[in-house]
């Protein structure tokens, strides 16, 4: 398991170490990344969004009370201004090794049960239309047993393999039963059938602790585990300035992606894009 110390300000040496596991193992977690003044701004943008965008909340099981938002950072002052002003970005620029960061977009979810349901292996690069690299940031607002945390299968980045995007809210299950995939792409990701067996990595988090991942890499988390009486976490999505819009034929990344205003091709980076961080 590869597990990362370092404070809010990260010496050059640690950077380098950090970015070098990024690189190798596609998802590591550091400690202390976001300090506690800014997890408390992250802790008001999180109320004022359940507050505020009632309406556009996915409630998705009753039982477990599980909710969810998603590109929901534009309406939030509180996530633009993390974003914008906080050295997060630039702290996923250098162990990106990107020259620049634009935002993507961001999720809420949020387990308000102690049973916890689980989020099916996916990759997020499938979601979008997009050319180039994305980087994620896994944000949980209380600290995370083990058991309850993202789970990232290790370096599956670098394998080359593209899976059919799994569904968290049954939206884009619906979609994917209607359309027939393309050749390249995968049934979703099930362990219990990859041949060579895979090794997962997963970390017990402190609050101010986040994961970062290679928008390539295979994750999920575990079903029916105990994780406190509520787990609120924010992913934050980046690109780098590789990343273009690249139109496709598959009709769930319509769900997420609104271009806006950007031909095909096009550098993302515009106003619903903005540019977060130079090098
Ligand atoms: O927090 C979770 O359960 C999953 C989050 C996730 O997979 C993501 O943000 O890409």
């Amino acid at each position: 398991m590869f597990v990362h110390t370092c404070g809010p300000v990260i010496d050059n040496r640690a950077l380098i170490a950090l970015a070098e596991d990024l690189a190798r193992e596609g998802a590591i977690c550091v400690r202390d990344a976001i300090d506690p003044e800014w997890m408390r701004t992250l802790d008001d943008g999180f109320w004022r969004n359940i507050d505020s965008r009632r309406s556009e909340l996915i409630n998705i099981d009753l039982v477990s009370d599980f909710v969810m938002d998603s590109n929901c950072w534009m309406h939030v002052p509180e996530y633009i201004q993390f974003v914008k002003e906080s050295p997060t970005a630039s702290l996923v620029g250098a162990l990106s090794g990107a020259n620049e960061l634009n935002v993507l977009d961001n999720d809420l979810l949020w387990n308000r049960h102690p049973q916890s349901i689980p989020t099916p292996w996916h990759q997020d690069c499938m979601y979008y239309d997009l050319a180039g690299h994305l980087y994620s940031l896994w944000i949980p607002l209380d600290s995370v047993e083990e058991l309850a945390s993202l789970v990232v299968v290790r370096a599956s980045h670098k394998w080359g393999r593209r899976f059919s995007p799994a569904d968290f809210s049954g939206s884009v299950n619906d979609i994917l039963e209607t359309v027939s995939l393309p050749q390249d792409v995968e049934p979703p990701f099930n362990p219990d059938k990859e041949e060579s067996g895979v090794e997962f990595m997963r970390w017990e988090m402190a609050r101010g602790d986040a994961i970062l991942f290679d928008g390539r890499a295979v994750h999920g988390r575990g079903a029916g585990i105990p994780c406190g009486s509520s787990l609120r976490r924010l992913t934050f999505r980046f690109v780098t300035e590789d990343a273009r819009w690249l139109p496709s034929a598959y009709p769930w990344t319509q769900l997420r992606m609104k271009p806006g205003e950007l031909s095909p091709g096009e550098r993302l980076s515009s106003p619903s894009f903005p540019l977060v961080w130079k090098k």
